[in-house]
Formats: structure tokens, C-alpha cells, sequence
């Protein structure tokens, strides 16, 4: 039987899960794409030679799709992955489920009302070769217990032009935020921020500086995490995990080594499609099963993850704007997403 995908949000994102859909999933189609804007939407789908609409209320309820992606702007996720709640069809969310952690518990209250777990939260570090290995390691025992773990995260500029410091920790960081908890399996109970202060630039146009942020799990574990949304140089992400008896630690993968008038060099990619094609690939067939069969994905993010990671954010912002240690207490783990 073929999977029928709609594909709500047609800009980078969206494009991408629509050519992976069309390209790269046997037992999936794409029968539909929607975007606000009807000639991005009529694009996408002309290439993939898929339906086009902008509503996106009636994507979901069209009677030939089965499952949705929602690419579209952060602050519409939460209601749409309600919507496709209601009418009982599986979503693959991208992050954040909402940059408000109120907004995530609501999406998690109306998938206890259904009785079963419907959301899958594209957080797609989790299917990247290099973090599963990281925490196949670590639960192997080949570095003893976890103390550590220092995460770093650069773009080369602000992904869009009004990209705030504030989404820097809303948007960005909590990928680290979700990949830390999955490789540690632990919550986090506090966050500290700090930001170096940063020049403008000679355009006037202020640009979003680095933030560290300090976090601490429940096991007493420290997590660091940098991010920097105007690097500059390349997307660049890299973590390392220091435990009792060793370290597990990956940087950027290496493609090709050029060596060349006595100098080696090694490229960077421009965004984080070509680093984390794989993980996104892998992500998308997990989806394409959980849809298919109804067993929601093992190492897959859930609404609960998408909670807490916006949790773990909303708390991070007001360590920055208010300086110090800002305890997070989240509400008590509903028995649907028992701990894994
Ligand atoms: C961006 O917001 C994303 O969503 C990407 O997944 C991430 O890798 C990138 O670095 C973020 O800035």
C-alpha cells in the first residue's frame, strides 16, 4: 500500500521533506503540497508532480492523504499538529513543536484525548549516524559514566532576516537541548546563559551574537552549548562527550581532503541540509513506518520532547535577559509518554 504525504509549507525545509518524499521513499507519495503562497506551493509540486492547495486545513482533511509533514513557520506548528491530532492522520512536525512550551502541552493534551501518540517531532539529530553512535557508545559502556557534554552549533548567518538573539534559543539551540537529552537520557534542572558582546556590523544592520548556555541534568551531568547563528564560515556542528573513563566526540564529516600547494583543506557546507541529509533521510523512513504501521519510532522525538525541549528554552531566554541560573520544573510526564 502507498502512503500518501502532504506537505504543508513549501520554503527550504518543506521542499527538501517534499523532493525526500518523492525522490528517496519507496511506499510513499507525494500527493500534495501547500503553502501560503500559492505560486511556492504550485513550484514544489509542479517538480514533484503533486497536487497544490494553500489551505492548510483542508490538506489534512483531503480524503487521499494519510499522513502530513508540517515545514511551515514556527508559530503555526502547534495548531496544525492539532489539527491532523483531530483528524486522526500521523504528522511529522518540524522543530520546534512551538517556541511556547504552553502551546506544546496543549498539543500533548489533545494526543492523550486520542489515546495515542500521533506527533513526531522532527528534531532529526536523533537519526544522525554521528549522535546515534555517540549514544551507542555511551550505552555500551565505553566511556563509563557520562559527566560531560560540550555541543556546538554555527550557521553562517542568520537563517532569516528577522532571526532574533531570543530565537537563537528558541529555534536553534534546541536541537542540542533534545540531542543531549537522548544521548543522556537525562532532563535537564537548570540553565545559565552568556553572551559576549558583539560589534555591529559596518552596515548598521546588528547582527545575532554568540549565546553560551550552561545546563545541568538531573544525574548532575553539565551540558554546554554554543550557538552562533553568524559564524560566518560554514555550517558547523560538533559535539563531544566526556565520561568517568574516556571521551566520544565527532566534528564535521569529511567528504574529501584536498592536499594541495602545501596545505590540506577540507570544505564546510552552506546550511545543515548536506550535513544532516542522512539524518533527515533516516528520519523520513522512520515516519514513513510510523504512518504505515501505527508503532510510533524508538529513537524518534514525541510531543513530550517537544515540549520540554521548548521548555528548556523559554527558561534559557530569561537566563539571558536576567542573568543567573534559572531552575526548569517541568509539569509531571503523562503516563502516554512514559519514559524511553
Ligand atoms: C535551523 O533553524 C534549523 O532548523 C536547522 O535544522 C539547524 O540545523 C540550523 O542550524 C538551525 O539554525
Amino acid at each position: 500500500m502507498t502512503l500518501n504525504i502532504a506537505v504543508i509549507g513549501a520554503g527550504v525545509m518543506g521542499a527538501d521533506h517534499a523532493r525526500i518524499i518523492a525522490e528517496e521513499m519507496a511506499g510513499a507519495r507525494l500527493a500534495l503540497v501547500c503553502d501560503a503562497a500559492a505560486e511556492r506551493a504550485g513550484q514544489v509540486a509542479a517538480r514533484f508532480g503533486a497536487a497544490a492547495t494553500t489551505d492548510p486545513l483542508a490538506a489534512i482533511a483531503a480524503a487521499d492523504v494519510d499522513a502530513v509533514v508540517i515545514a511551515s513557520p514556527d508559530a503555526t506548528h502547534a495548531a496544525l499538529a492539532r489539527a491532523c491530532i483531530a483528524a486522526g492522520k500521523p504528522a511529522l512536525c518540524e522543530k520546534p513543536l512551538s517556541q511556547r512550551a504552553e502551546e506544546c502541552l496543549a498539543v500533548a493534551a489533545a494526543e492523550q484525548a486520542a489515546g495515542r501518540r500521533l506527533v513526531q517531532v522532527g528534531f532529526m539529530r536523533r537519526f544522525d549516524p554521528s549522535y546515534a553512535a555517540m549514544k551507542a557508545g555511551l550505552d555500551a559502556g565505553q566511556i563509563g559514566r557520562a559527566l560531560l557534554m560540550h555541543n556546538i552549533h554555527r550557521n553562517v548567518e542568520n537563517p532569516a532576516a528577522d532571526f532574533t538573539a531570543d530565537m537563537a534559543i528558541t529555534n536553534a539551540a534546541p536541537h542540542e537541548f533534545d540531542a543531549a537529552r537522548h544521548v543522556l537520557g537525562q532532563d535537564f534542572t537548570a540553565i545559565s546563559a552568556f553572551a559576549p558582546d558583539r560589534p555591529d556590523r559596518p552596515d548598521g544592520r546588528a547582527p545575532v551574537g554568540p549565546v553560551l548556555l550552561v545546563l545541568q541534568t538531573g544525574a548532575g551531568q553539565v551540558v554546554t552549548v554554543e550557538v552562533n547563528v553568524n559564524a560566518a564560515y560554514g555550517y558547523d556542528v560538533r559535539a563531544e562527550l566526556t565520561g568517568e573513563t574516556g571521551a566520544l566526540s565527532f566534528g564535521n564529516p569529511v567528504v574529501i581532503a584536498r592536499d594541495a600547494a602545501l596545505a590540506r583543506s577540507t570544505a564546510y557546507a552552506a546550511d545543515w541540509r548536506p550535513r544532516f541529509a542522512e539524518a533527515y533521510r533516516r528520519q523520513m523512513a522512520a515516519f514513513v513506518r510510523f504512518a504505515a504501521t501505527g508503532a510510533f519510532p524508538p529513537a524518534a522525538a514525541d510531543a513530550w520532547d517537544g515540549y520540554l525541549a521548548a521548555l528548556v528554552a523559554e527558561c534559557g531566554v530569561r537566563a539571558r535577559r536576567a542573568g543567573g541560573r534559572i531552575a526548569i520544573a517541568p509539569a509531571a510526564r503523562p503516563a502516554l509518554y512514559a519514559a524511553k
